[in-house]
């Protein structure tokens, strides 16, 4: 989408990218709402014409596993919205993930990822891309000595692998620093953008060379689907779309997936910010309360990285990461007390959903590992969702006075 569409003289806004990006009406019926193409393959005009397409000397619909026109569309939205020049949809984050590591990586290559990653990214890397021959190295990237050392380190490094607010705890890390690091190693930059999505930061723009997204969280919206996406230069999403998607893993989103992906992309702004405002108000409830004993959210001002967050994200999102002076015993009391917020792993939905990561997102990491990366046992996760903030807030405290009278009952 350029300037003209609008008449105005600046690029369109995020959101009316969102809902309008690289679609006209016209050019389908007038339908207001773009279709859905429930197709697998498409019909060749001519034998000469199908080789042609496979050759690449022409432009064109193959086959379903590759590339179909309601994926083209969210592929055209994401990249807009992350100011890359080309996206990629797949099955899921996982799909999205793998598809590009399986592409970007060969036996004997070097990688450097972030000690805290969501649970099966870490599997991924440090149990899967192992067994193939890939020298996988961690590091603490809030230390940019310490990634320093690893790149220094470590023979061939291609990739730098981390996400930012990181799951489970929300760290911060400075893309632009991680990024630079990474360039002059020789290395790409890849960001995992899931918790913050491109209405909060847009890692590209701060140097990364790719964007990872799990579309199941805030980009669907509503807990109904599984998707996952990349956004980056066109070359290099050609080649894993070429590779690591038609080739390696076959990950595709399928057409209905991602007509409800760019349903939820036209509210994503508006979601975000909502999201932000809430989470706020809870990690600040959170934070006075008497049986709480930490509590990370990247709005708060006690928040480690409350300066670099405020840099580098336009919000502060609707994850918030808390500890119970109890432990894992009160943290578990907790939630089973809650009634409004679901107990469940996800996130990103409509609906407040709580987890234990030591138990369930992140359980596949061993309990020395999590010790050892800073995954406190003792850690809930909230995903603050779109009810109404009062509810909210009126059920954590509830749940919270359960504690306080089994405790008060226990002395
Ligand atoms: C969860 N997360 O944390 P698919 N990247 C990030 C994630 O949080 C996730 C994925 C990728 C959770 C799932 C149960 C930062 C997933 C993987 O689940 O494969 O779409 O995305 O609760």
């Amino acid at each position: 989408m350029d300037k003209r569409a609008t008449g105005r003289n600046a690029e369109p806004g995020l959101s009316t990218r969102a809902i309008h990006h690289g679609y006209d009406p016209a050019e389908e019926h007038g339908a207001l709402t773009p279709p859905i193409f429930m197709t697998s393959t498409y019909a060749f005009e001519s034998a000469e014409e199908g080789s042609e397409l496979f050759r690449g000397e022409r432009a064109g619909y193959i086959y379903g596993r590759t590339r179909n026109p309601t994926q083209a569309l969210l592929e055209a939205r994401l990249a807009s919205l992350e100011g890359g020049e080309a996206g990629l949809a797949l099955a899921s984050g996982m799909g999205a993930i793998s598809a590009a590591l399986w592409t970007l990586l060969s036996a004997g290559d070097g990688v450097v990822i972030d000690r805290i990653l969501y649970g099966n990214t870490f599997a991924f890397f440090t149990k899967g891309l192992t067994r193939f021959g890939v020298d996988v190295r961690l590091a603490d990237f809030t230390d940019p000595q310490a990634l320093a050392h690893e790149l220094a380190a470590a023979g061939k490094v291609k990739i730098v692998y981390f996400e930012t607010p990181a799951n489970p705890n929300l760290r911060v890390i400075d893309i632009a620093r991680v990024a630079s690091l990474a360039k002059s190693a020789g290395a790409l930059t890849i960001v995992d953008n899931t918790f913050a999505t491109p209405i909060l930061q847009n890692p590209l723009n701060l140097g990364a060379d790719l964007v990872v997204h799990s579309a199941t969280k805030y980009l669907g919206g509503h807990g109904d689907l599984l998707g996952g996406a990349l956004v980056g230069a066109s070359a290099l999403i050609e080649r894993i779309r070429g590779t690591g998607l038609r080739a390696l893993t076959g990950a595709t989103l399928s057409p209905l997936n991602a007509f409800l992906i760019l349903r939820g992309l036209k509210t994503l702004e508006v979601r975000m910010e909502r999201h932000s405002r809430l989470a706020l108000q809870i990690a600040e409830q959170l934070e006075r309360h008497p049986l709480v004993s930490r509590v990370a959210y990247p709005g708060l001002k006690s928040f480690p990285q409350y300066e670099l967050a405020r840099r580098q994200m336009r919000q502060s999102g609707g994850l918030i990461a808390f500890e119970l002076k109890g432990g894992v015993e009160a943290g578990m009391a907790f939630m089973n007390g809650l009634k409004l917020v679901t107990r469940a792993v996800s996130l990103g939905d409509a609906e407040t959903l709580v987890q234990h990561p030591a138990s369930m997102t992140h359980a596949t990491y061993s309990a020395d590992e999590r010790k050892r990366h800073g995954i406190s046992d003792n850690l809930l996760r909230l995903s603050v969702g779109l009810e109404n903030v009062e509810d909210l807030a009126a059920d954590i405290a509830q749940a919270l006075d359960g504690l306080h009278a089994a405790k008060g009952r226990a002395g």
